[in-house]
């Protein structure tokens, strides 16, 4: 644990958490029809204090797909692969999101398919040579300058083959989408100028005088995720009903917070979003606001600086991010390794979330008792503590796909696979 910051289980001073099924007027919802209104409270208070509001301009645009390559025999015979260019915005200028696809080549019928963005750009996901290799962003090495567009490195072609694991994915009838996140938006202070977000600006705005409630790059990335799930949802071999969302920490806050706005995605398997995701700020354990705002402002709106300090004060937290997102299927994952992340701020939210999954006749984990390292507890929410560091694993993987054919059904079998 970095210096200044508590990783003691003995020294987290008392909490109260928040409640997801307490109104702002303190009336308490009892019933399925009153979810509604107490949703669309939670929903606005994150947009007003974190991630910042989505410009309407950007959720309507409706992007051209220029299709490089359609159901491409892939992986061995295992995959039919399939790359597409989506322009983020109508300017000629505008940024162009890379998504790579992977659809199971024996489906007779549409498939699951389950979304993520990516860190390293799509040929890192799985050793590949039909994967396009698109450019990555760089970071300057000195303060205030901006990334720069660079190569992808061919000796690095599939190295985060055991982050994704395309291959399990698929043997198991899902298919894979994929995006590298800086297509969106690079992952740097102060480069608002070359993110999608400079194009949806009100006229004659800059990111200086947008509203305190302005997206953040995680809003960006979290809307990239639903334009990608747009075009999924045009294809006649994915399930438009079945598509899940998944990321790995910073990303992992971008896919909760996708999922939050966007209820077309039918389950999200999250790793490690720790503090920002699925970890309670309330639990003073492992990051903060402070930090988080102090090293990525740009990722939450400007009116996320006033919690600096206020961790137990900010209306939200990680909790009610999850109830957003019930009562669809929901992973959380964390690593024993990964005390940043707050492992325990984490399994307590998705405790508490139960609650609004029972709302709705669903099962939450069925226990309060934080389960033993690589022992999973799966209702209709599910978690685990895994052993290792802050990644993503094989162990993780196999949950994953073990809960979504438990959620969803096996995709094997369906018919002849
Ligand atoms: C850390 C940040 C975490 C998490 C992580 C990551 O530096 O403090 O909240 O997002 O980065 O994305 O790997």
């Amino acid at each position: 644990m970095p210096k200044g910051y508590n990783g003691d289980e003995a020294k987290v001073p008392a909490y109260v958490m928040l409640d997801p099924l307490k109104r702002d007027d303190g009336s308490v919802v009892t019933t399925r029809a009153q979810w509604g209104a107490r949703r669309a409270e939670i929903l606005r208070a994150f947009e007003e204090n974190v991630f910042g509001k989505t410009p309407e301009a950007a959720k309507k645009f409706k992007p051209k797909y220029a299709v490089v390559e359609k159901d491409a025999p892939a992986l061995d015979g295992l995959a039919l692969r399939t790359q597409v260019d989506i322009a983020l915005a109508k300017a000629a200028d505008a940024p162009v999101m890379h998504l790579l696809l992977y659809l199971p080549a024996k489906a007779k019928g549409p498939s699951p398919v389950v979304l993520g963005l990516n860190f390293a750009g799509n040929a890192s996901v799985v050793d590949d040579p039909g994967i396009r290799a698109t450019e990555l962003w760089k970071p300057s090495a000195k303060r205030g300058e901006l990334p720069t567009r660079v190569a992808f490195d061919e000796k690095r072609r599939g190295w985060q083959t055991q982050e994704w694991q395309v291959r399990m994915l698929l043997e198991h009838g899902y298919g894979l989408a994929t995006v590298y996140y800086g297509d969106i938006e690079p992952d740097a202070r102060d480069a608002v100028q070359l993110s999608v977000r400079q194009f949806y600006f009100a006229k004659g705005q800059t990111q200086t005088q947008a509203k305190a409630d302005a997206w953040g790059a995680l809003g960006a990335w979290a809307w990239g995720l639903s334009k990608a799930a747009d075009y999924l949802r045009s294809l006649k071999m994915v399930d438009a009903k079945e598509i899940a969302v998944t990321g790995h920490s910073r990303l992992g806050k971008a896919a909760d917070w996708a999922a939050a706005q966007d209820e077309r995605f039918a389950a999200v398997l999250s790793t490690e979003s720790g503090k920002g995701g699925q970890s309670l700020y309330r639990r003073e354990f492992g990051e903060t606001i402070g930090h988080l705002e102090g090293s990525f402002p740009y990722w939450f709106c400007a009116n996320y600086a006033q919690w600096v300090g206020k961790d137990r004060e900010i209306p939200v937290d990680g909790n009610l991010l999850l109830a957003l997102i019930a009562p669809r299927p929901l992973y959380v994952a964390s690593a024993e390794g990964d005390l940043w992340s707050d492992p325990r701020g984490e399994f307590l939210s998705a405790v508490d979330v139960g609650r609004v999954y029972a709302l709705f006749g669903k099962r939450g984990l069925g226990t309060d008792a934080m389960p033993a390292v690589n022992e999973p507890v799966m209702g209709d929410l599910a978690y685990h503590v895994r052993s290792g560091k802050h990644d993503v694993t094989v162990f993780d993987w196999e949950q994953y796909v073990r809960f979504l054919d438990k959620e969803f059904g096996s995709p094997l079998s369906r018919g002849a696979r």
